[in-house]
């Protein structure tokens, strides 16, 4: 039996949000979920306990950072990351696909690897899928991401084609390199803007039958409208009882819009981001803490958050910002990790019950009243 078991729930009565449980050797993942980014084995600013008080159920790490620095054998030597970082819960990791495209200065990229320069220290290296998933064994993640082949938008689609074909043969290869059964891989679907390479990406990978599926190639600077139109071609396209997870994504509002839609897992790093420039995400849109209106504001960030920065006034958390104190991204952070897992126990609250639509409308509302 597969540790890795999907159990669907419900699907809401209005919209194709989906209500689930994603199981892994470290612990079940109530879905739709969000997950901290922990890039380098830290979710920035935040101790480890702070983490698991946002009520955070799995975290994410990057392969090509880890790989980078302090390298994988040497996480492997200290208790791969659930010992390295001390969480005891899921852990995903990313196959450095995205980084290589975003981050290194890309020398080459062939059919066998992509060869890059280190952004650290400007070394040559090169990453095959063979060694993503090499590196992401040796890491211990429970669940590791194929390596993609990522493109800038706008592209031609003659140039989203061959980056979807590779990455569909490219899927495969990590799929055969798999040795540990305690680790699931999921399949990256890319393809563009264009609805019918992003199907038919989707399809190949759904042939080779992954634990798990995600879409990979959005918020890379198009607009939401377009995100959403591609998110309303692509779900239905992959399978029904397998996870689908959207990379890189994104604000409050582009969460749900997607989770209307059928995805049912999330990470980014806004949240943590924007807290440490000062913004918070609240149910009536973002506040911005430098602002002078919140020097003497003795109101909390968000009335109700049980986070550690609701504790304090915004008065304070203003002066920690102004004052250069490290508490300040700290406490602004926790609220903000604590505010992206609120979003969804709600949204999945409200799936169960099939009001998820009055949910979205009820904190969408709530967002454009912001002043800031
Ligand atoms: N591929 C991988 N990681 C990613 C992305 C992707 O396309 C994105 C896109 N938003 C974020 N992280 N491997
Ligand atoms: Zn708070």
């Amino acid at each position: 039996m597969s540790q890795f078991q999907f159990d669907l729930h419900h699907t809401d009565a209005h919209s194709r949000a989906r209500r689930s449980t994603f199981h892994t050797p470290h612990g079940p993942v109530e879905m739709p979920a969000f997950m901290p980014v922990g890039t380098q084995g830290t979710v920035k600013g935040l101790t480890i306990d702070m983490v698991r008080e946002t009520k955070a159920q799995m975290v994410l790490s990057n392969t090509y950072h880890l790989a980078l620095r302090p390298t994988e054998k040497v996480v492997k030597e200290l208790g791969g990351l659930h010992g390295f970082m001390r969480w005891a819960g899921p852990i995903l990791t990313d196959s450095g696909g995205f980084q290589l495209f975003s981050l290194a200065q890309m020398t080459k990229i062939t059919e066998q690897a992509a060869v890059f320069r280190s952004h650290i220290d400007g070394s040559l290296l090169e990453l095959s899928p063979e060694r993503a998933i090499q590196i992401q064994e040796d890491l211990g993640s429970d669940v590791a991401m194929v390596l993609d082949h990522v493109i800038a938008l706008p592209a031609e689609d003659v140039a989203i084609r061959a980056a979807c074909e590779r990455t569909i043969r490219w899927a495969g290869r990590c799929q055969a390199a798999a040795k540990r059964p305690e680790q699931a891989q999921f399949a990256i679907v890319q393809g563009g803007l264009n609805p019918k390479m992003r199907v038919w990406c989707a399809e190949e990978l759904a042939k080779l039958d992954f634990p798990g599926y995600a879409v990979g190639g959005l918020s890379v600077g198009e607009t939401p409208a377009e995100m959403y139109a591609v998110l309303d071609e692509v779900c239905p396209a992959m399978p029904v009882n397998k996870p689908r997870y959207l990379m890189g994504v994104g604000t409050p509002q582009d969460l749900l819009n997607a989770v209307r839609r059928g995805i049912d897992l999330f990470d980014c790093v806004l949240p943590t981001r924007n807290g440490r420039n000062g913004m918070a995400f609240t149910d009536n849109g973002p506040l911005k803490l430098k602002n002078l209106k919140h020097q003497l504001d003795t109101q909390p960030v968000e009335a109700g958050c049980p986070c550690p920065c609701c504790q304090h006034s915004r008065g304070y958390v203003r002066h920690l910002f102004m004052a250069d104190e490290m508490l300040g991204p700290m406490l602004l952070s926790a609220h903000n990790l604590t505010y992206y897992q609120r979003l969804l126990t709600g949204a999945r609250e409200a799936i169960e019950q099939d009001r998820f639509v009055q949910y979205y409308d009820q904190k969408l509302a709530g967002w454009k009243k912001s002043t800031e």
